[in-house]
């Protein structure tokens, strides 16, 4: 629960814990489609990611304003720091914001106040990356990177998530080479529910220098050992798998075999509020379930800040480091 770690599949919008969506809807003066948050936590059981997704947009009416963002955003750090999360690298998709009349503006601005005293507050060093949602245009892609431009500052890197199967990474090409050619740092969802052709895909013609879940490469030997001996980092994240039925239960998640076939595996939360647990919570389950030993722990500990975007702070990345290495576990 406690090593030091660091997170680097998450998103922020799957943070919005049910209490919290009350108290924002209340404020906003938002009707929720559910009485109490009783109720709310009911509706967060699906079969699938559509399921899922459409209750994660729906819900979403309730993040307005800057302040909205904030709360959201230190609610997280909050429950992370007490989870051993020493560096946040943080997604949130502006097309989720910006289809409803919210300016991305407003959104990193409010992350930003966040994020901005996160180190002093929270003891977690962070970065934004944004998402363009897959199962919308090219063309809005490229007009949420042009939105984007007066944020930059903020944001180290663009990734690429929602419903994957029939989304194929190819059709970002351009927004992906727009986003390389303003230094922005790039990764992209890749084998979830779409096949290890797309994990491929994401590498070859997007440039993604991790791939978030990856999953599904274990059906491809050759992309294995292609991966394996890049280094590509795969941004794992069983507690999710389980929830959409990717894996049908946690004791059956290949996450143990990956890592003896040698792949840079680390192990996150991606939507916390919505899958049952926080990132220490995932270390936890992962430890009981697959019978991970503490230096597995460990591995995936060191893993997780030898994949993050820390090569401008390479200082910072050994501290986190070393603090992996003296941990003791109780
Ligand atoms: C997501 Cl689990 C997952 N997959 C794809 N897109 C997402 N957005 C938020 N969570
Ligand atoms: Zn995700």
């Amino acid at each position: 629960m406690h090593i030091p770690k660091a997170e680097l599949h998450l998103h922020i919008e799957g943070t919005l814990e049910p209490e919290l969506a009350f108290a924002l809807a209340g404020r906003n003066g938002v009707t929720l489609p559910f009485a109490d948050t009783e109720e709310l936590r009911t509706a967060y059981l699906f079969d699938d990611l559509q399921t899922f997704l459409d209750l994660y947009y729906a819900l979403m009416a309730v993040l307005r304003t800057e302040e909205d963002f904030e709360d959201l955003a230190n609610a997280y750090l909050t429950r992370a720091a007490a989870q051993g999360v020493r560096h946040a690298e943080i997604f949130f998709d502006p097309q989720a914001h910006t289809a409803r009349g919210i300016p991305i503006g407003t959104v990193v601005e409010g992350l930003g106040r966040a994020l901005d005293r996160s180190e002093e507050t929270h003891g977690v060093s962070t970065q934004l990356i944004m998402c363009f949602l897959r199962d919308l245009s090219a063309e809005s892609a490229l007009e949420t990177l042009e939105a984007a431009k007066p944020y930059l500052h903020r944001i180290s890197g663009v990734g690429l998530d929602s419903a994957e199967l029939g989304h194929p990474p190819a059709k970002f090409r351009e927004a992906y080479e727009a986003a390389g050619a303003l230094g922005l740092r790039k990764v992209a969802h890749a084998g979830e529910e779409g096949p290890p052709a797309y994990i491929t895909e994401a590498l070859d013609v997007l440039g993604a220098e991790r791939i978030d879940h990856g999953l599904r490469c274990m059906e491809d030997p050759e992309l294995v050992k292609r991966l394996a001996a890049d280094r590509v980092p795969l941004t794992l994240c069983p507690l999710s798998n389980v929830r959409l039925r990717a894996i049908d239960i946690l004791e059956e998640h290949p996450l143990r075999a990956m890592m003896d076939a040698g792949l840079l595996c680390t192990v996150n939360s991606d939507d916390p509020a919505y899958f049952g647990g926080y990132v220490g919570d995932t270390f936890h389950a992962v430890h009981e379930a697959l019978g991970l030993d503490h230096e597995h722990l460990r591995t995936l500990a060191r893993n997780s800040f030898d994949a993050a975007f820390l090569d401008h702070d390479e200082e910072r990345r050994e501290r986190y480091l070393s603090e992996v290495e003296a941990y003791v576990f109780d």
